[in-house]
């Protein structure tokens, strides 16, 4: 039996048996490797006669690249095998449903909250904040709401244990004290001395002792200050009138401006927005009625004196409205109680995505 045809046939049935790339690689080493059979003719070689070595080195060459080729075939065909087997593994079922995000929302306080700042922001003014405790001195006697106002008694207002110097403490039933704070301000008061001018909303937290279907005791508000040398009610009107069309976004909406009383200011005004009643649905625009929107007025001199600024000087005016109010009408939310029940189907059907910013 010739040595060199049973070699040549148990390595092409080893490579062709090999059924992954680790048997492929043992057979390679049965045949190829330091102890294979065909590296141990290639060892016989030296001792052959010249004439035989040529013959037989030759057929044992030819041998070798016989070998090689099965192996390089069965490695490319074990290779794309494998892919195969993989790509089947991994498939991706792109039909499946994803996951579900947890996505946030920002409630709508919150949300008109911006829109109102960005309204705002481009006619000039800033946001301020303030504390929700306040003394009865930033809350009420800074505003020239007298000791005995109603609205100091306690039924309307949650009184804190006083300070320890006796300062009644209150939380605060409006954001004006937030105004009284900065008009009060050093460095305020220096730019309006250099000729400039105070323009500031203050958005926030506010609370009352009311509890019905239209009050909260927690409430927001967003009350705006002008102070300088020369602003006049034309300037309030103008400036309410473009708000009040920016913010429910209809151009030509009607504004009503009716004489009222504030302590705080003189003169003041409320202003209702023109609106229409169809199928007991509210639409805000034109029509035949009105909704009372926001409180406003010429800032009292005794406000501005109050503040440490000279009233023969500086006159300005100043307003507010409910935030809680004005998202309810702007975005359709029937119940107040509702806003503040945490309940997470109300948020997830009233709320705003994180991702839209304000204009
Ligand atoms: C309102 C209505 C009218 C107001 C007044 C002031 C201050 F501090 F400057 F005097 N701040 N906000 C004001 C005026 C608020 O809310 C209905």
């Amino acid at each position: 039996m010739d040595d060199l045809s049973t070699i040549r046939s148990e390595a092409l049935d080893a490579v062709q048996a090999a059924a992954d790339l680790g048997a492929l690689e043992a057979a390679r080493v049965a045949v190829l490797g330091k102890k294979g059979s065909v590296t141990g003719l290639m060892k016989t070689l030296g001792g052959l006669a010249p004439e035989q070595r040529k013959e037989f080195g030759a057929r044992v060459n030819q041998l070798k690249g016989e070998i090689e080729a099965a192996l390089d075939a069965r490695k490319g065909s074990l290779g794309a095998a494998a892919l195969e087997a993989r790509l089947a593994a991994e498939k991706i079922d792109v039909t499946l449903p994803v996951r579900p995000v947890a996505e946030g929302s920002l409630h709508p306080i919150g949300q008109v909250m911006d829109e109102v700042g960005a309204i705002f922001g481009e006619m000039g003014f800033t946001w301020a904040d303030g504390p929700d405790i306040e003394d009865d001195w930033h809350n009420f006697t800074a505003l020239n709401i007298p000791p005995d106002h109603p609205a100091r008694q306690m039924q309307d207002t949650f009184y804190l244990p006083s300070r320890a110097d006796g300062t009644p403490m209150v939380l605060r039933t409006h954001t004006s004290p937030v105004q009284a704070r900065t008009m009060l301000n050093k460095d305020v008061q220096k730019r309006l001395a250099d000729g400039g001018s105070l323009r500031i909303i203050v958005p926030g937290r506010t609370f009352r002792i009311d509890s019905d279907a239209t009050h909260t005791p927690m409430f927001h508000q967003v009350e705006g200050l002008v102070i300088d040398r020369t602003t006049h009610m034309g300037h309030l009107k103008g400036c309410l009138v473009d708000f009040c069309r920016a913010f429910f976004e209809v151009d030509d909406l009607p504004l009503r401006f009716r004489p009222s009383y504030f302590p705080f200011t003189e003169p003041s005004a409320e202003v209702d927005i023109g609106c229409s009643w169809k199928d007991g649905e509210l639409k805000i625009g034109a029509g035949d009625s009105w909704l009372e929107i926001l409180g406003s007025g010429m800032v009292h001199p005794n406000v501005i004196a109050n503040c440490g600024l000279d009233p023969a000087v500086y006159q300005g005016f100043a307003f507010g409205m409910g935030i809680d109010r004005i998202a309810m009408l702007k975005y359709g939310i029937p119940d107040l109680r509702a806003f503040f029940d945490a309940d997470l189907r109300w948020l997830r059907h009233y709320g705003f995505s994180a991702l839209e910013a304000v204009r």
